[in-house]
């Protein structure tokens, strides 16, 4: 976000999307916000911490993964290639894959602009002579690349597991968008999370230090100030929990009373127990997710995991 952004929010000049996705989101049965609003710059500082915790393994053993596969990943990448990342946060992953490769540029993106400009600042620091070209945007959305980089091949580099927070329709089509952007030619190493044990998931989304709790209840603090929001934070209680059906992990806020509120001058109620679904994060098997790869116009052609089979990244060929 830009620093003027940031200052409007405070004054209540949110983005139209924001308000929209919080109107809507909070008069639906159930009620449902989507993940993406997570991240103003509180949110992706918490977010961080988060990736720090002992319980949160998934990017620990994306980022042991990604150290082992290295040299695999310097023999299989195209000479020339623009590497663009899509919900680049604090880029922390990217400096072990460009040391692999040796790409001709990197392109972040990411909707957090303050944060995106500040890491790819920092990262430019590290690679002197690597072009680094960040995109603010909201990767859902029809983006367009840099210039500099149209004649490049392209590799695509998705990690996290971020495509979880996606059902399999909005998946597929977000695969499709990328194919789209990243053209003839393009491959894309993709991070996914595992199905496991809800022993091991559950922490994960709800730890000991409360930081998730924290972050889930940014979101509300969010509201409050960039949408006039009078809701109680202190009422709401985080939740996580196991979906098995759906494959997924849910967080919710869950009004621990009865809470009357308004946003943007509109009044809600809630009554206790009720809950606003705050974000999914999908987990896949290995037959799941090259179904979803292939739905999406994506051919796996490498896959590597961890020892215990908790975090795949997947190498496709457009
Ligand atoms: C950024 C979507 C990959 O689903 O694990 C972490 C977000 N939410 N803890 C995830 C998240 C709560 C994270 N992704």
């Amino acid at each position: 976000m830009l620093k003027q952004e940031q200052e409007d929010g405070e004054r209540g000049l949110a983005d139209p999307n924001f308000r929209a996705d919080v109107l809507t989101g909070l008069a639906a049965r159930p009620r449902a916000i989507p993940a993406r609003w997570f991240y103003d710059r509180r949110g992706s500082e918490l977010f961080e911490a988060i990736t720090d915790l002992p319980e949160y393994y998934p990017t620990r053993t994306e980022t042991a993964l990604l150290m082992q596969i290295g040299p695999q990943l310097g023999a299989l990448a195209a000479r020339n290639a623009a590497v663009v990342e899509f919900g680049s946060g604090s880029s922390a992953k990217t400096p072990i894959l460009l040391r692999a490769i040796h790409p001709a540029a990197y392109v972040p993106i990411d909707i957090s602009g303050e944060f995106l400009r500040h890491s790819a600042q920092a990262l430019a620091g590290s690679f002197p002579g690597l072009p680094v070209l960040p995109v603010e945007a909201d990767f859902l959305r029809p983006l367009p690349l840099p210039g500099e980089v149209s004649g490049l091949p392209k590799l695509g580099f998705f990690p996290g597991s971020t495509i979880g927070n996606m059902n399999a329709y909005h998946a597929v089509d977000l695969l499709r968008a990328m194919r789209d952007w990243l053209g003839e030619g393009a491959r894309l190493l993709i991070g996914m999370d595992r199905v496991k044990s809800p022993d091991i998931l559950i922490p994960a989304y709800d730890d000991a230090q409360g930081v998730t709790a924290a972050f889930n209840l940014n979101l509300l603090e969010r509201i409050n100030r960039e949408l006039a929001g009078t809701i109680p934070v202190d009422a709401f209680r985080h939740r996580a929990i196991w979906n098995p059906d759906a494959a997924r992990i849910e967080m919710h806020l869950e009004a621990q009373r009865d809470v009357t509120f308004s946003v943007d001058g509109r009044a809600f109620e809630m009554a206790a127990g009720e809950t606003i679904h705050t974000e999914n994060s999908h987990k896949y098997g290995p037959n799941g997710a090259r179904m979803l790869l292939r739905a999406g116009g994506w051919t796996p052609i490498r896959e590597w995991t961890d020892p215990k089979d908790w975090f795949a990244l997947v190498l496709c060929e457009a």
